[in-house]
């Protein structure tokens, strides 16, 4: 006897008298699982059997159980008297109004990934998605972030205890979604000849976790990553398509900066900001100094193309990685990243 052997002989219980369609059929089961040599009951009488430890687990669970199975009995029993009542005395009165069922709406970040992506569908960038437990390589060290380097501090990442690969180090919760370049540069390598490696132009939309929650932060969160690999790509075309996209999503007067920044796997690396929504760029704080960070943006370094088995000499790319609570914060004027997981009917259904 164990807690597994319980939880479906339960499930095995429950699946069978709500699917009973007399009241005889009912009772088969009552003594089936809980007559004088019913099934639990049967479990009842080997409790004293079991080691000291193990009785006082099994035997909570047992009775647990047993009392789910009674409940479910009664109601069963409460649903088929009501069927049979029903048929002989009801009359339906066509004339009382209906009870509007509650119609749902997609989330607000659902909604928001939804436009993402189709802004960046207009130029032809391609929708994939990526694991969301992911190797150390994929995440850090193949984004030449080597081991203990100080630079994996800035993602403080959840680590999954018990799980490694050989070649790809410990597993992760994704901390960015930036683990999906060298998956993308993997997955068209093997797709395509040698020779005909690129283009790529993807988008990549997936959860994030990290160890942070404050106002403009979540312990798990979404980006979206673009990631665009060719033959003579240089930065104009990284600031023309963020430009573009900005413009697509927030309309032409929102006023958006670059700022020099370092990132380990982009050379030269930026940061993109737009102005604050909340305080119309007095500062406040979500975003302590009038302009919010959207997200990092760079081209892509040699060391990371070539981790990605892409020919560096042959190929550059830009890529970037952005919030998209941020993204959507920063339009609808929301100041606090946390509404949007409170689930607070209230705050969503104004979207
Ligand atoms: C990165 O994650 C880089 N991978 C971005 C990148 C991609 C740079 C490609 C260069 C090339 P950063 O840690 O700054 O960078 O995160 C990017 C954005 O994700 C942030 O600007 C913010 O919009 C969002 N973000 C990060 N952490 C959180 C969080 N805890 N909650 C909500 N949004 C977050």
């Amino acid at each position: 006897m164990n807690q597994e052997f319980l939880q479906n002989l339960k499930n095995q219980a429950i699946s069978t008298i709500i699917e009973t369609k007399s009241e005889d059929e009912l009772e088969q089961l009552r003594i089936e699982y809980l007559g004088r040599n019913g099934k639990i009951t049967q479990l009842i009488k080997d409790i004293p059997t079991l080691s000291e430890e193990k009785r006082k687990i099994m035997g909570g669970l047992i009775n647990e159980n047993k009392k789910i199975i009674e409940d479910a009995l009664v109601s069963q029993k409460n649903n088929l008297q009501r069927q049979s009542g029903n048929q002989e005395k009801d009359w339906f009165d066509f004339t009382v109004p209906g009870i509007k069922p509650k119609i749902g709406n997609l989330h607000l970040i659902s909604l928001t990934i939804k436009e993402i992506s189709e802004i960046f569908a207009r130029i032809g960038f391609n929708k994939v998605s990526y694991p969301e437990i992911e190797w150390d390589w994929y995440s850090f060290e193949g984004l030449n972030m080597p081991q203990n380097h100080p630079a994996r501090d800035e993602w403080e990442t959840f680590f999954i205890e018990n799980l490694s690969h050989p070649k790809y180090g410990n597993a992760v919760l994704t901390p960015h979604t930036s683990s999906g370049q060298l998956r993308e540069m993997e997955k068209v390598k093997k797709t395509l000849s040698t020779d005909r490696q690129v283009p790529i132009r993807m988008l990549n939309i997936g959860k994030c976790y990290r160890r942070q929650i404050d106002a403009s932060h979540a312990p798990m969160f979404y980006q979206f990553e673009g990631l665009v690999i060719d033959r003579d790509i240089n930065i104009t075309h990284l600031k023309g398509t963020l430009d573009y996209f900005v413009k697509q999503y927030f309309g032409l007067k929102r006023e958006t900066r670059i700022r020099p920044f370092h990132f380990q796997f982009t050379e030269p690396s930026f940061e993109i900001d737009v102005t604050c929504i909340v305080c119309g760029g007095k500062g406040c704080s979500v975003c302590k100094e009038g302009w919010m960070e959207l997200g990092g943006a760079g081209m892509v370094h040699p060391n990371v193309l070539e981790n990605g088995g892409i020919d560096s000499l042959k190929y550059r790319g830009f890529a970037f990685g952005w919030g998209v609570e941020r993204l959507l914060m920063m339009k609808y004027k929301i100041d606090d990243i946390r509404l949007l997981f409170n689930n607070d009917l209230r705050f969503l259904k104004q979207f």
